[in-house]
């Protein structure tokens, strides 16, 4: 993603030193507190967890307020504090008061502003390549995706938002672009067409459909909670018949948040007779979640199977030979988009960090040679 983002944090001195009265047990000053500095001493960039030291002189209990200073979040006699203000783009104050013997106090103030900030794209060399080429195969489709536009000749943008699932987006070509090697989708948190979130949808429908083969996608996937990527497939006949009568053959969904980054989904829908029927399977990385580098996502699709890959790993296969799966003996096209939200995801929350992206470098089909 280009936006990569990640938290961090800078402190400066908001105010300067008070004595308050706290009460009038000493009026001569004597155990009066005195010279108190406060010290940020780290900063967890992705965490949001800060440290800090206060010292002062002549002080027998600290107290940490963040904002307003009506109850303490912490409060000790050491003067040394760790707190975590959490993701999320914020500005606090926290105020500590050092207490002296004399029950007066002084108190002092940082400002904390927690930003996120571009961490640069993934390198599109990070990660995994697929081959280009196989034996007893030939390339009839690629579109790397090199220029300084998607492609018409390609790619329809579907644009609207009356979607499935709940999802909360509303498509737009707006959101969607090619540059330096990659297609970039972007889904942003924005208003428009009565949606909280915008993001871009596309296909190849009635331009680039495919009965059988081989198709490789190398991508690198957003990440956070209510982000659902996809690439997948639609049976051409489904203006005539619907769906699930077209079929649909998912080749990589991710739903995004809860640790999910690591997984992802290859899925089957067709009718079997009685309505919609579904089979698929789940890939989990012992690596790099898939937001962090570049993988390939594949099907290999002939007259009996269809196979899923993840960086050439099979992790599921099925039998499409049975007369009820029927719809996966045609031709199909294919659909890039990053949804938000919906049943399956779940919606975003504080978490989700926006912008959003799906980056591809590439898709490339390839068919048995004659
Ligand atoms: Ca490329």
């Amino acid at each position: 993603m280009f936006h990569f983002t990640r938290i961090s944090m800078i402190s400066i001195i908001l105010s300067l030193l008070f004595v308050f009265c706290d009460n009038t047990d000493k009026p001569d000053g004597t155990g009066d507190p005195a010279n108190l500095s406060i010290t940020v001493l780290s900063v967890d960039m992705e965490t949001g967890d800060v440290t800090l030291q206060a010292t002062a002189d002549n002080t027998v209990r600290y107290l940490l307020y963040i904002d307003a200073e009506t109850n303490p979040a912490d409060s000790n006699t050491t003067g040394y504090f760790e707190y975590s203000f959490g993701p999320g783009e914020a500005t606090y104050e926290i105020t500590v008061r050092a207490y002296g013997e004399s029950g007066r106090y002084i108190k002092g103030s940082k400002e904390i502003v927690i930003q996120l900030v571009p961490d640069g794209p993934v390198p599109l060399d990070s990660g995994y390549f697929s081959a280009l080429s196989y034996a007893g195969y030939s390339m009839v489709w690629q579109d790397e995706f090199n220029g300084s536009a998607v492609e018409p000749a390609n790619w329809t943008f579907e644009v609207g938002g009356e979607w499935y699932n709940n999802e909360l987006q509303y498509y737009r070509s707006e959101n969607a672009w090619v540059s330096e090697g990659t297609l970039t989708i972007e889904a942003r948190k924005e208003n428009f067409g009565g949606h909280n979130y915008t993001s871009a949808r596309m296909i190849t429908q009635n331009k680039k459909s495919f009965q059988y083969g081989r198709v490789d996608i190398r991508a690198v996937l957003p990440e956070g909670q209510g982000i659902w990527p996809a690439l997948w497939m639609l049976g051409q006949n489904i203006s005539s018949v619907g769906w699930p009568k077209c079929g649909e053959i998912d080749i990589m969904e991710m739903i995004g948040g809860q640790g999910r980054e690591n997984t992802v989904h290859s899925t089957m829908h067709w009718d079997d007779g009685n309505g919609h029927a579904s089979y698929g399977l789940s890939y989990t990385t012992t690596g790099k979640n898939f937001h962090e580098k570049y993988h390939v996502f594949s099907i290999i699709w002939d007259e009996y199977t269809i196979k899923s890959y993840v960086d050439d790993q099979l992790y599921f296969t099925i039998d499409i030979t049975p007369a009820a799966l029927s719809e996966f003996h045609q031709k199909h096209f294919f659909i890039f988009n990053v949804a938000v939200g919906g049943i399956w995801p779940g919606n975003p929350d504080n978490t989700t960090l926006f912008p959003q992206q799906m980056k591809v470098d590439y898709i490339r089909v390839f068919q048995k040679s004659k």
